[in-house]
């Protein structure tokens, strides 16, 4: 075996470390522990791309790295399993769902075998597997039983075409993201999951952090806190009252209208006769809107109730407005309105011809009537509060409506109530039933798991009910003697994703979840890697989730992933013709610096784009290994760029990374397939490889891993075709290992090692190894030359002094005598004039 061969060397490998189990966790164990997690994928029918192995191969080599270091590293994979997708592929397909994710689970698996990743199989779990959600719907009691879950007749994005309800995030423009289709709003009964009670805890828990920051401050503009006031406003005439959230107090004077939601339950009975229809039409088509259209639209519309409000502060008459820019499910779903000093207000009064009258100072040249201020400044028009600033102001005004008793300081949050049930089969049953006189009741542990029947038929019944009520025999039940039903709702695919990590930890017990010890062992997640897309949503839940574990005494710790990191996307080139179609990149041809499909005139442009089977612009990672090799694949997504950076993939890119390796190879291997003899330490090379360890070890440290594969290639350089010493040749080998895997272990045992060396001990940084060469000083005594010394580079003036004094042609030149003069010539000579 004369040449590289990777796929000999990588296939070998793989099955030694799949029956030795070399990657298993140890537990218990005496060692410290390091958890990696990759965010699992969703088993898909397009199978991975290579863009999927880019978080794998960073979290492996870092996993790697720590066994080398010695830590006790979990590094589990595992399925997000359950979902839309796949119901929808089974509808399409005419096949059962728990068919499809056995086959896509398999050509996931299939392929992440290849790719060489160092996971703990034996702790892989599956989502939909039972004796996973069996404890998913454990934990949905646990919730349950703090009253943290809870029914409640809700508006629900309804997609007719799915026969479901879909998450606010899965609907843009009303419809659906997925397929296009249209979305309605209705009111239904739902399970929803009280995240608000934790909404303090999961903005200020934020600060302990080691997140990115983009991440963070989504995650705090998601929960949306905001200070502020309510307050009550008479309805003039009349004995009732309404209250609004301000986060703007000190704008009181300023009111010059209120609003209430068209959601409001006064606004029927406040509106008068005569604009009674105008008021109901308009009350009947915001209903059709979603917040998030209501919310982002430019244009305002509202209707006049023909009621007026009385303003507390100047007990001035304003007129009290319905309109659909006010949402009914924030602060009070009323509010007052300050055209000066809100954007949207002003829109409104500018549409409305309502007066603006500002309160606050705005700056030199600012038109109020043509541009709301929304800036700080001193009180004006505000009677006694007049020059105030507005912080001072807030507080003022504040502490004077809670002695009025016409308000209160409030704090709000923009989070909402997680709404947790679909309208779907691929899901978690919730343990629940209900009774003939109409109570809900959650079930026994003991009644655990409730597992989900085969049906074959998954969209709704024709009268709306879920796919699960089809289920018959499933379906009805009894508790303590009387006739129930099962709840026919299943869980959202977030539930299975917001505690995976944790049966990572303990996946084979079947009497819990996880076990006391193993949680207080592995605590936490030390590092998570996973996309931006996750930045709200799943970390969130899962956050949640973990915190409200943590409250039962079930985990140590308040957070479940201590350290994040979100990689990069990586794009591909894609062609596409002047009317939209998209080609294959094998059958584009460059002619004259354009592209064309292969042997035709149709000009084709290429452009960087986000990877999807609709482009033709998939990469398959076998593809690249069958061609170059696992290693390769592995070094070429690493050396492409920084981890985070979106960055587009170059399949030629790998030809370099296949060169450095074959180079490796062919200074360890001789052209008989053993491994050469070793030469001599020599300094230059000794430096190069600790300019790689020292790279290598800052990199890990920063998720940075192209830069360390850079000083790998540059020692090679230094290294010039003779192999190295032997203790050179195995710490360069050791530090390869965890980018290369299959071809270390290959040149470690050609040198006659018999175990793995994914235990080895990681090589130690030596700071002297890059010490320049030695440079040469002359020592002259009274301008005569006497001698010549060699010193470290770096050596300073007092050491050099000291040397060249103790140097026997000078000591005795110096003997008896004062040196009157040291003329010191940094890094050529020193002169001693003597006397
Ligand atoms: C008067 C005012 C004057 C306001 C001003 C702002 C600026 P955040 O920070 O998002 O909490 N608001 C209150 N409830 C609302 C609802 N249900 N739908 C739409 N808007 C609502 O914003 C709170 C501000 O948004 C509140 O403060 C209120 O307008 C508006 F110069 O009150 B403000």
């Amino acid at each position: 075996m004369n040449q590289y061969n990777p796929s000999q060397i990588e296939a070998k490998w793989q099955n030694y470390w799949q029956k030795h189990k070399i990657f298993a966790a140890e537990f218990p164990s005496d060692k410290p522990k390091y958890y990696t997690l990759c965010m699992f994928p969703y088993p898909s029918g397009s199978g991975l791309h290579v863009g999927h192995p880019l978080s794998y191969t960073a979290i492996d080599i870092l996993a790697r790295y720590k066994r080398m270091k010695g830590f006790n590293v979990l590094n589990p994979m595992g399925w997000d399993a359950f979902g839309l997708p796949t119901e929808r592929a089974a509808l399409r397909e005419g096949r059962h769902p728990a068919t499809i994710t056995t086959e896509n689970v398999a050509n996931f698996k299939h392929q992440l075998l290849k790719l060489g990743f160092s996971f703990d199989w034996d702790r892989e779990i599956s989502t939909s597997s039972v004796d996973y959600y069996r404890w998913t719907q454990w934990i949905f009691l646990k919730l349950h039983e703090k009253g943290l879950a809870y029914l409640a007749e809700v508006p629900v994005n309804w997609c007719p075409a799915q026969g479901t309800v879909l998450a606010n995030e899965e609907v843009v423009d009303g419809k659906y993201v997925e397929t296009g289709e249209p979305v309605e709003r209705r009111m239904m009964k739902q399970w929803m999951l009280k995240i608000t009670a934790y909404a303090e805890r999961l903005l200020h828990d934020l600060d302990d952090l080691d997140w990115p920051a983009g991440v963070m401050e989504m995650q705090r503009q998601w929960i949306g806190r905001s200070e502020g006031a309510e307050v009550s406003f008479a309805i003039a005439g009349t004995e009732k009252h309404f209250i609004v959230y301000t986060t703007r107090p000190d704008t009181l004077f300023g009111a010059t209208y209120c609003v209430l939601a068209p959601e409001h339950p006064l606004v029927e009975s406040i509106t008068s006769e005569e604009k009674k229809e105008e008021v109901l039409r308009y009350v009947e088509a915001a209903k059709n809107r979603s917040d998030l259209d209501r919310q982002a639209s430019k244009e305002k519309t509202g209707v006049w109730t023909g009621s007026y409000a009385i303003n507390p502060v100047n007990n001035e008459r304003i007129p009290i407005w319905v309109a659909d820019y006010v949402l009914s499910g924030y602060g009070t779903g009323a509010i007052m309105a300050v055209p000066a000093h809100d954007e949207r207000d002003h829109a409104f009064a500018k549409t409305f011809s309502l007066p603006i009258i500002p309160v606050i100072s705005t700056p030199e040249g600012h038109n109020i009537q043509e541009e709301a201020y929304t800036g700080d400044g001193t009180a004006i028009n505000s009677g006694s509060f007049n020059d105030m600033d507005v912080h001072t102001f807030k507080r003022a005004i504040i502490e004077w409506l809670e002695e009025q008793k016409l308000g209160t300081g409030k704090v709000n949050y923009k989070l909402r109530d997680w709404l947790f049930s679909r309208q779907r089969y691929w899901g978690e049953p919730f343990p629940v039933v209900h009774t003939e006189d109409g109570n809900v009741h959650a079930l026994p542990e003991s009644a655990l798991p409730i597992s989900l029947p085969h049906i074959d038929a998954f969209k709704p019944t024709a009268d709306g009910q879920p796919p699960l009520a089809r289920a018959e025999e499933w379906l009805h039940t009894t508790w303590n003697g009387q006739k129930a039903v099962r709840e026919t709702n299943t869980m959202p695919q977030w539930a299975g994703s917001c505690w995976y990590y944790l049966r990572y930890m303990d996946p084979n017990n079947n009497l819990a979840a996880f076990s006391p010890e193993a949680v207080s062992y592995w605590k936490d997640v030390d590092i998570y890697i996973g996309g931006v897309e996750h930045a709200v949503l799943h970390l969130l839940y899962a956050r949640f989730w973990h915190k409200v574990l943590y409250d039962c005494g079930l985990v140590p710790t308040k957070e479940p992933f201590r350290k994040l990191f979100n990689q990069g996307m990586i794009l591909a080139y894609s062609y596409r013709d002047s009317v939209g179609k998209y080609y294959h990149p094998s059958d584009v041809e460059k002619r004259d610096n354009q592209f064309f499909v292969q042997g035709t005139d149709t000009e084709v442009f290429s452009q960087v784009e986000k990877m999807s089977k609709s482009k033709k612009n998939t990469v398959d990672p076998l593809d690249i290994v069958k061609e170059y090799g696992t290693d390769t694949l592995r070094m070429y997504e690493m050396f492409m760029g920084p981890l985070e950076q979106v960055k587009p993939w170059q399949s030629s890119g790998c030809k370099g990374i296949r060169n450095f390796l074959q180079k490796v190879w062919r200074l360890f291997v001789d052209s008989s397939g053993q491994a050469k003899d070793f030469s001599t330490a020599n300094r230059a090379v000794r430096k190069a490889l600790h300019v790689a360890i020292q790279e290598a070890d800052q990199g890990f440290s920063v998720m940075k891993f192209n830069t360390p594969i850079s000083k790998m290639m540059e020692f090679i350089n230094t290294v010039k075709g003779t192999t190295p010493d032997k203790k050179t040749s195995e710490i360069f080998i050791k530090i390869l290992s965890p980018y290369a895997p299959h071809i270390a272990e290959e040149i470690w045992s050609l040198w006659g090692y018999n175990n793995t060396l994914a235990y080895e001990p990681w090589p130690i940084f030596d700071p002297s190894a890059l010490i320049e060469d030695e440079i040469q000083i002359v020592i002259q005594v009274q301008g005569k030359l006497r001698a010549r010394i060699n010193v470290a580079a770096t050596a300073s003036k007092e050491e050099i002094l000291e040397i060249a004094k103790n140097h026997e042609n000078i000591s005795n030149r110096l003997e008896g005598k004062t040196i009157i003069k040291e003329i010191f010539v940094p890094k050529k000579l020193i002169n001693f004039v003597v006397r």
